[in-house]
């Protein structure tokens, strides 16, 4: 621990030793000394709290990685190693499942913490070669999922676009032997369109930069980005891009490294080829029925995906509609003709992301089922909260998810603290916190929640419209606290909404959503007849992925936000059954750049994350609680009343355990069924004396056998 000199320079590691505990600036300046040090992380008792550097700082590798390795989490300055070192203890030594919950809007740093803690486990666990290539295995997903679902965006160069779940699951000697990741919602729409200085998901950029000049020929594609309607906006300025060539080098290794063949590699860049001359395939109109231009676009589109030109034509400009029994084509007009090529695009491209999921779980897949332990620790990195100046239904489904999330910690932690005190019959003094549950409600209610008056609206006949939507909800929900409309809205009101807009008050701060498009999208309609066309392509990776029993099947496929809610619901389960870390991750500036602590802008995320109530419970509350009977169990040696020989209950054997020991009043209480310990060096002279006692038997327990040899 510092000194009082160091802490005035510095700052305090946890929180919970702040004098003025209650105050947010002596919290955030507290954030800001240490940042200024580059001393990026605190805790808050056995909560991470991370601010972005945006810079490389000496502070990771091998070496580092060495020192907490084994560390108990206090014992050394606060760090995403000694967070992951604890988690993976507890694992190892007492088969608990883990997750690490890692939290924080857009550019916060949550996906490079989730790196770091990949790397920590793959470090810290045994090196022999067959284990090396799980390891390689379990990071090289890494720049094959970001390759494909990371993007530009205002706020992060490079944003995550879609949610990732991954369990690392481990053999019984506590080695990493394979891995299973879940993908969220990825979103779609941006391979067609970016907002304002925004970019395309990355590998487009990667492989026209990347490519060999022969390869590229041969897809019949150029390096100019102005040539492809599918990449709106052009870079703005060169300073901040990223080396795509030398990136899509890494990508292809790691592709190889996790066992995708040749062949697949050669389909996987036929695919985004295919989608690039897709957005360039030209559509007009006569007489109100579509016709595409016939030129090399929808041609070379055809043969990537190795289908039949005439039948991809006629099912971007026709769409055969049953009735009774019988089949009537009908000519779309251009719009709903362009429309349909978007969807298509769209929907090779989500496609192919989810393939490449689940072709990345079948590498990673144990390969000695025998030694598989059952334990797992499970990260969590969603996309962060975002705002843009323009927020559409994507907003809308990541900012639903990280309500949900905010759930979780407040379930798992504020909640769940408070109530097991109550359980225990131990007294404290209550801390209030905002729920946000009211807002979870607001969207997702049965029956008069947002997104089921959404889906209401979309699977209703008639012509449904964003702005019919837009009614139903400001009918039905105006009274509510969180939901404003245009009608609600007054002078006072820093935001204007306008007439086909509505506000959320989110935990994270108000956001105006625009309805347009928010049918369209949680429709997610794709023309059956273009279906049919991939299903039957020579392109076995798009075969495979349009396959023909969903033609069959006759049940209405759940809306886009239905699908997502349900899989958030299935996630929340995943991650209340585990043992959770948290990572508070937090963006100091709202520039990317170094050195630049913005006050304002930390205090908003300090206030939302709610890490001064965080902070209140953890200090009215305890660093340590066990159950009696495990407590006793391991330092029962250290008190003669109850070693060698003790036979009163285990609540009996630690009062007398710690009297011996000469715990004081003040640290510790004992509860219903645990013993609840204040400060964290409490029991570390417990566990030290422990060790040493541990020791002293082992030495005498050596020398009585050579005695007797
Ligand atoms: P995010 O995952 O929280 O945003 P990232 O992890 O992508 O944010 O971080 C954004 C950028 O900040 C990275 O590309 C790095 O340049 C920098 N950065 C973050 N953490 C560190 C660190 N520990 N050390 C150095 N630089 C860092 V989003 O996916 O947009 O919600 O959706
Ligand atoms: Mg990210």
């Amino acid at each position: 621990m510092e000194s009082l000199h160091e802490r005035d320079r510095v700052g305090v590691q946890d929180a919970v030793l702040l004098d003025d505990f209650k105050s947010q600036p002596v919290f955030v300046e507290n954030l800001r000394k240490r940042f200024k040090e580059n001393l990026i992380y605190t805790y808050i008792g056995q909560v991470l709290v991370s601010v972005n550097p945006y810079k490389q700082l000496p502070i990771y590798g091998p070496s580092v990685i060495g020192e907490y390795q084994k560390v108990h989490l206090f014992e050394k300055p606060p760090h995403i190693y000694a967070i992951t070192d604890s988690a993976y203890r507890s694992l190892t030594e007492e088969s608990r499942n883990q997750c690490i919950l890692i939290s924080g809007e857009s550019g916060s740093g949550k996906t490079e913490a989730s790196k770091k803690v990949l790397e920590y486990v793959a470090a810290v666990s045994e090196n022999k070669i067959e284990l090396g290539k799980v390891k390689d295995k379990l990071l090289q997903s890494n720049p094959v999922l970001e390759a494909f679902g990371n993007a530009k965006t205002k706020r992060n160069n490079n944003s995550s676009r879609f949610g990732k779940y991954m369990d690392i699951q481990f053999d019984r000697m506590g080695n990493p032997s394979g891995g299973h990741i879940l993908n969220y919602l990825l979103e779609k729409s941006r391979v067609i369109q970016q907002g304002p200085g925004e970019r395309n998901f990355h590998i487009f950029y990667q492989l026209l930069e990347g490519i060999e000049d022969e390869y590229l020929y041969s897809l019949k594609l150029e390096r100019k980005q102005e040539k492809y309607n599918y990449f709106g906006f052009r870079p703005n300025n060169g300073a901040d891009a990223v080396n795509d060539a030398e990136q899509f080098k890494e990508v292809c290794a790691a592709l190889d490294i996790m066992g995708i063949t040749q062949r697949e590699q050669a389909e996987i860049v036929a695919i985004i080829a295919s989608i690039l001359h897709l957005g360039n395939v030209m559509i007009t109109e006569e007489e109100g029925e579509a016709i595409l231009i016939h030129d090399i676009h929808i041609e070379t589109a055809a043969k990537l995906l190795e289908c039949d030109l005439n039948a991809l034509k006629l099912a971007l400009t026709q769409r055969t509609i049953t009735a009774h029994g019988d089949s009537i084509r009908t000519p779309l007009n251009r719009e709903l003709a362009v429309y349909a090529r978007d969807a298509l695009a769209k929907a090779i491209y989500e496609r192919l992301f989810s393939w490449m999921v689940s072709r990345l779980n079948e590498s990673l897949l144990p390969q000695n089922n025998n030694l598989i332990s059952g334990t797992v620790m499970g990260i969590l990195d969603i996309y962060g909260f975002e705002v843009f100046e323009k927020n559409s239904f994507e907003q809308f489904s990541i900012n639903y998810c990280n309500e949900k999330l905010q759930q979780v910690f407040i379930e798992l932690t504020l909640k769940s603290e408070q109530e097991e005190y109550l359980k225990e019959g131990i007294e404290w003094e209550k801390v209030e916190y905002f729920n946000n549950n009211v807002i979870c409600n607001l969207i997702e209610e049965r029956y008069k929640g947002i997104i089921a008056l959404l889906d209401e609206e979309c699977l209703r006949p008639g012509e449904p419209s964003d702005l019919t939507f837009l009614n139903k909800m400001c009918e039905h929900l105006s009274s509510h606290k969180h939901f404003v409309s245009h009608k609600k809205a007054d002078s006072k009101m820093k935001k204007v909404i306008d007439r086909d807009e509505f506000m959320l008050i989110h935990y994270a701060g108000d956001v105006v959503y625009s309805v347009k498009g928010f049918i369209d999208k949680n429709k997610d309609l794709l023309f059956r007849d273009l279906r049919e066309v991939m299903s039957e392509t020579g392109n076995s990776i798009t075969k495979s992925v349009f396959p023909k029993s969903e033609l069959m099947s006759k049940k209405r496929p759940e809306t886009a936000i239905t699908q997502f809610k349900i899989s958030l619901s299935h996630l929340m389960d995943i991650l209340m059954s585990k043992e959770p870390s948290y990572i508070r991750c937090i963006k100091p500036n709202d520039f990317q750049k170094p050195g630049i602590f913005s006050e304002n802008i930390v205090t908003h995320q300090v206030e939302y994350l709610g890490l001064m109530e965080n902070l209140r419970v953890r200090r009215a509350g305890f660093a340590y609680r066990r159950l009696y009977e495990p407590f006793l169990k391991r330092y029962k040696s250290l008190c003669p009343t109850t070693w060698p020989y003790y036979n009163g209950t285990a609540k009996d054997g630690v009062q007398k355990l710690i009297t011996h020991l000469g715990y004081n009043k003040e640290e510790y209480r004992m509860g219903k069924t645990k013993i609840f310990i204040r400060y964290a060096r409490t029991l570390f002279k417990t566990e030290d004396a422990f060790q040493a006692k541990k020791h002293d038997l082992a030495t005498i327990i050596q020398s009585h056998w050579k005695g007797l040899v």
